[in-house]
């Protein structure tokens, strides 16, 4: 028998049982990692039904000296440090750590495929990161920030618990190149908004920023041996505003953070069209040798350089090489598109040219799929966005296709009639509509293996500001990022669409102004 002393007592174990239970239960443990919504949708993940908590002691741990892979965790660290309030120390270790740690490691990834695959495996006692390259450890960073609770993206200190559920993650891409494009010549977007839109394609593990450096409204990129470039043909853009320019440092400090961040800058100077800019700085660059006025409209296809003069190859060698130099990815962009006052006998010879003028200097050519109708050079890739029967042409002469078709991938198409910003001459692209297509079919005649990847441009005729980019941005890049890096068979809206309303909560702790589509469950919990 107990007395009645023990049974208050034991009443009382009783009601602090309970009560832990239902904050525990409150706290949401998760405890499948298969139900996490991870975007792009990893291609394999697997449960084991516990849970890894983040505690103020956790440290990140990196095998080996390496100063890129300790730089990777800083990142991690730094990434999870605001929210969670955390130390997170970051410390190179000769093994591995047996508890308590997130640990990364170069020592290959479970299923070793290619360049940016990484493996997660979380246990109740450690999460383990590996990959066989620091770029396959960056993405898997990614993902450990997208399976902690979405308050971790807050910028101040949360109360947590902080759980990771536990199981394996095997991941990679399916295209080697995933971008999207920043139109920054019809308006222009100072070195912040630029950064901040690398952090979006980070977070979505794409892998390329596509930079439209140049068109009739502005000149965006100083030009040492050309500066009347930027001085006088960045001093606008559309409406009239102030326009802007990057220095060479500046363009520097982008293509580094790019870097940093595992993203390849693509440069762009798109010609023999689209360049007023250029033709209002320097008279010389005209055939009749009249600097054109400044141009603040939003028109296409009215302007070229003159492709008869051997001044303008001379002007092109100089831009491309001072570019290229500053320029350590692989490729320059050389626009090509809708040179509608250029004759196609003249058009020809100036694309052929300008391949030989960007060979020279090392890089490989990328340029608008109308520059299939040229002699396209050996790994030159032609961007579809309109034409198929150019991408068709491109393909038959052994070039490969980089998938941007504006009625699927357009950034700046309106969402539907309500859309204040953007335009709609390819249609309008909700978001389901910008999710669902499967670049290997379709386009007749083309399948994966022509394709490199795919790009999601935002030209910027009616964009102005950080805000506006993210309304038209988001939430369409994340689903252009999943076609990117899933592949097509594990994909489909139905499924997709409940894992992008989770991302509501993570847009919102990031503060991205983004388009609550209807068609989205979105879920902006606390
Ligand atoms: C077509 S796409 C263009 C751009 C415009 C865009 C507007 C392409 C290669 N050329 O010059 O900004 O449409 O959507």
């Amino acid at each position: 028998m107990i007395n009645k002393r023990q049974s208050q007592a034991l009443r009382a174990l009783i009601v602090i049982f309970v009560l832990i239970v239902l904050v525990s239960c409150g706290q949401k443990t998760p405890s499948d990692l298969s139900k996490e919504s991870i975007i792009p949708k990893p291609v394999s993940v697997t449960t084991t039904g516990e849970y890894f908590t983040l505690r103020p002691g956790t440290d990140i741990s990196v095998q080996g000296e390496s100063e890129e892979v300790l730089k990777i965790g800083q990142y991690l660290a730094d990434r999870l440090k605001p929210s969670t309030g955390f130390k997170l120390n970051v410390k190179a270790t000769a093994k591995e750590p047996k508890r308590g740690v997130i640990y990364l490691t170069l020592s290959g990834s479970g299923q070793n495929s290619g360049d940016e695959s990484y493996e997660l495996i979380v246990t109740r006692k450690l999460v383990k990161l590996s990959a066989t390259t620091p770029a396959g450890l960056f993405r898997g960073v990614q993902t450990i920030a997208q399976i902690l609770p979405a308050g971790i993206e807050l910028p101040a200190k949360q109360e947590g618990p902080w759980k990771i559920a536990t199981g394996t993650i095997n991941d990679y891409p399916n295209y080697s190149y995933r971008g999207a494009m920043l139109d920054v010549s019809r308006h222009f977007f100072g070195v912040d908004d630029v950064k901040r839109f690398t952090d979006f394609l980070a977070y979505y593990k794409m892998n390329v920023l596509h930079l439209h450096l140049s068109d009739d409204q502005g000149w965006r990129i100083e030009i040492k041996s050309w500066p009347n470039l930027t001085i006088h043909g960045g001093s606008t853009q559309v409406g009239g505003g102030k326009g802007g320019f990057y220095t060479q440092e500046q363009y520097t400090d982008i293509v580094q953070y790019a870097k940093d961040h595992y993203i390849t800058v693509v440069p762009e100077i798109d010609m023999p069209g689209h360049t007023n800019a250029a033709l209002a700085s320097s008279a010389e660059l005209n055939c009749d040798g009249k600097a054109r006025e400044l141009y603040t409209g939003t028109d296409v296809g009215f302007s070229t350089l003159c492709t008869g003069n051997e001044i303008t190859y001379k002007f092109i060698d100089d831009v491309i090489r001072e570019l290229a130099s500053l320029t350590p990815g692989p490729y320059i962009h050389i626009g090509g598109d809708e040179s509608h006052v250029t004759k196609t006998e003249d058009y020809i010879p100036f694309i052929n040219r300008v391949q030989e003028i960007v060979v020279a200097h090392g890089k490989q050519v990328i340029g608008w799929d109308e520059i299939a109708l040229a002699s396209l050079k050996p790994n030159t890739i032609a961007q579809c966005w309109a034409n198929e029967k150019n991408a068709n042409a491109a393909v038959s002469q052994g070039a490969k296709i980089l998938m941007s078709p504006a009625r699927k991938a357009y950034l700046d198409m309106q969402y539907d009639r309500s859309t204040k910003l953007g335009l709609h001459w390819a249609g309008y692209i909700e978001v389901d509509v910008g999710y669902n297509w499967d670049p290997a079919t379709f386009i007749s005649g083309i399948s994966k293996d022509n394709i490199v990847g795919i790009e999601a441009p935002l030209w910027t005729e009616t964009i102005t500001n950080i805000d506006e980019i993210e309304y038209m941005v988001f939430p369409r890049l994340p689903g252009y990022a999943e076609i990117g890096w899933t592949p097509a068979a594990s994909r489909n809206w139905e499924e997709y669409m409940t894992r992008l309303g989770k991302h509501g909560e993570r847009f919102k702790a990031m503060g991205i102004d983004y388009y609550q589509s209807k068609l989205v469950p979105w879920s902006e919990a606390k």
